[in-house]
């Protein structure tokens, strides 16, 4: 599988690399560490990242804007990003070949190739294996600029190396990457800024949320609360999961305000919820879902609704 993708690289003169929306540190790690990987064992090759820029990971790098007509006959790769939904620019479709590198359950298979390994901490962890094997079989070297963004999506996807699902591969990888000569307490400071931020809208969220007798949960997240916070709606989302903490909770719904919407996200610890999310235009699993309101009177409906499932 990587070395049909280090064929495929070889073979393609314009690369063009996608993650998922609402970045995170790990899909900006692996998808502008690839970048850089790429781009240096290869300088004549033109290798793009893009999707939206996301301000608070500028720390990391900023995504390249590219017009329409240099997809036709390009290498498209998507890492981090297990459906196509959830693809940050939809134009992933329109190069010859499209790749798929991710760590998530492969529910939704997209793509020509299909590299998925649950088992990697993060998709940053498979690109810095990806690249020993080029070591091996090309020679490849590996730019100080990547290995940077790759120790940071490892860090960002293991919680700083706290989730278990942090192995001894992760270390190995994570140990390698330190003999790199970039600023690690820099980098700390740019993600210690985005935790920051984070702790402060969940201490808001613990102390405003409501819920019913039944255990039915509900948090509004609106455009104001997002600037007292100086947080983005991507990391709001988040923080859905953390009403799962509360005692008696059974299932929640936390809505994120945003420029034309209004985001349902919800999350249940029994009560199936996707036929909720379904109603209101969205989907998902049955204990994790979502979809999106166009006002506050719908979003009050689909709150109603999912009290009406918990009874
Ligand atoms: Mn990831």
């Amino acid at each position: 599988m990587q070395r049909q993708i280090i064929d495929k690289i070889e073979q393609f003169d314009t690369i063009i690399i996608h993650r998922h929306v609402r970045p995170d540190p790990d899909a900006y790690g692996s998808q502008m560490g690839l970048q850089k990987l790429i781009q240096h064992n290869y300088p004549t090759k033109k290798v793009y990242a893009v999707g939206e820029h996301e301000p608070s990971l500028d720390f990391l790098g900023t995504p390249d804007v590219i017009t329409d007509d240099v997809y036709e006959g390009a290498l498209v790769i998507v890492t981090d990003t297990a459906n196509t939904e959830r693809v940050d620019d939809k134009r992933h479709t329109k190069g010859a070949v499209l790749i798929k590198i991710d760590h998530h359950p492969n529910d939704d298979v997209y793509g020509d190739i299909v590299w998925v390994d649950t088992t990697a901490s993060s998709v940053s962890e498979l690109i810095f294996d990806f690249f020993e094997l080029g070591q091996r079989v090309k020679g490849w070297t590996l730019p100080t600029a990547s290995a940077r963004l790759l120790y940071a999506g490892i860090v960002g996807d293991t919680g700083r190396f706290r989730y278990p699902s942090a192995t001894l591969k992760t270390f190995t990888a994570a140990g390698k990457l330190i003999t790199y000569d970039f600023d690690r307490e820099a980098l700390y400071n740019g993600m210690y800024e985005l935790e920051r931020k984070v702790l402060q809208l969940q201490g808001y969220i613990y102390q405003n949320f409501t819920m019913d007798e039944n255990g039915t949960g509900r948090m509004d997240i609106t455009r104001g609360v997002l600037e007292q916070f100086n947080t983005t709606a991507s990391e709001a989302s988040l923080l859905v999961s953390s009403l799962g903490n509360v005692k008696g909770m059974k299932a929640w719904v936390m809505f994120i305000e945003e420029a034309d919407s209004i985001r349902i996200r919800l999350r249940s610890k029994g009560p199936v919820i996707n036929g909720l999310a379904k109603e209101f235009g969205g989907g998902g699993h049955p204990l994790a879902s979502g979809a999106s309101a166009a006002n506050w009177d719908e979003a009050n409906a689909s709150y109603q609704r999912l009290q009406e499932i918990c009874k």
